[in-house]
C-alpha cells in the first residue's frame, strides 16, 4: 500500500537523519559563538553585551565631535580592540592610535595597522577619499596579542584626529585602566 511504503520512507528518512546529522543540525548544535570574525561588524553579542566601553572627550572637554568610541573585549590569547568613528568625510589616513603601556598601535580608516602583531578590519559606511558626498561612519575591530601588553591592570590611551569639511581639526581621546583580569571576553 502507498501509505505503508510512504512510511516507510519516512522511518528510513528519520534513521539516515539520526545517523548522519544535516548541515543544519550541526549549524544548530554549536554553542553561542565564542570567537569574534575580525569583519569590522560589532556583530557578536559580547560587544554590546560584556565590552569595557569609553566615550572620547576632546581637549577642551566635553564629547569628542565628531562621536568616537573604544570598546574592550579579551579571550584567552588576545585583547580586542573596537572603535567607532563617526566621520562625515573619510580619508584613507584617518586613524586611531592606541597605547598600552609600552605598546602602541596605529589603525587606520582604510584597515592599514602596525604593528604587524596585530590583526584588524573595517566596516565603512561611505566614500573613502571623495570629499563630494557625506560619508557616516568607519569601525575597527582589532586583535592584539595579550602577550604585547605588560601586566594587568593596563593604562590604556586612545586617540583621534579629524578634519571636518569646514577644514577644522577636531581631537578626542579617551584614557582607562583595565584590568584584564575582569575584563569581558568572547
Ligand atoms: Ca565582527
Ligand atoms: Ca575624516
Ligand atoms: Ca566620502
Amino acid at each position: 500500500m502507498a501509505w505503508l511504503r510512504n512510511l516507510g520512507l519516512v522511518v528510513v528518512a528519520g534513521v539516515a537523519c539520526k545517523r548522519e546529522p544535516s548541515k543544519l543540525d550541526s549549524v544548530m548544535i554549536q554553542p553561542v559563538q565564542t570567537r569574534i570574525a575580525l569583519d569590522g561588524e560589532w556583530d557578536e553579542p559580547a560587544w554590546n553585551a560584556r565590552s569595557q566601553r569609553g566615550t572620547f572627550v576632546s581637549e577642551a572637554g566635553g564629547e569628542a565631535r565628531p562621536y568616537s568610541e573604544i570598546r574592550l573585549l579579551r579571550d584567552e590569547t588576545h585583547l580586542f580592540v573596537g572603535f567607532y568613528a563617526a566621520d562625515e568625510d573619510i580619508k584613507s589616513d584617518d586613524a586611531f592610535d592606541l597605547t598600552a603601556g609600552s605598546f602602541t598601535m596605529h589603525v587606520t580608516a582604510d584597515g592599514r595597522v602596525t604593528p604587524a602583531t596585530v590583526r584588524a578590519a573595517v566596516d565603512r559606511d561611505g566614500t573613502i577619499d571623495d570629499p563630494h558626498d557625506d560619508d557616516e561612519e568607519w569601525v575597527i575591530e582589532s586583535a592584539v596579542p595579550l602577550a604585547a601588553l605588560g601586566p594587568s591592570p593596563v593604562t590604556i590611551h586612545a586617540s583621534r584626529c579629524d578634519v571636518t569639511k569646514d577644514g577644522v581639526k577636531h581631537c578626542g581621546s579617551w584614557q582607562g585602566a583595565v584590568d584584564l583580569d575582569k575584563l569581558g571576553r568572547f
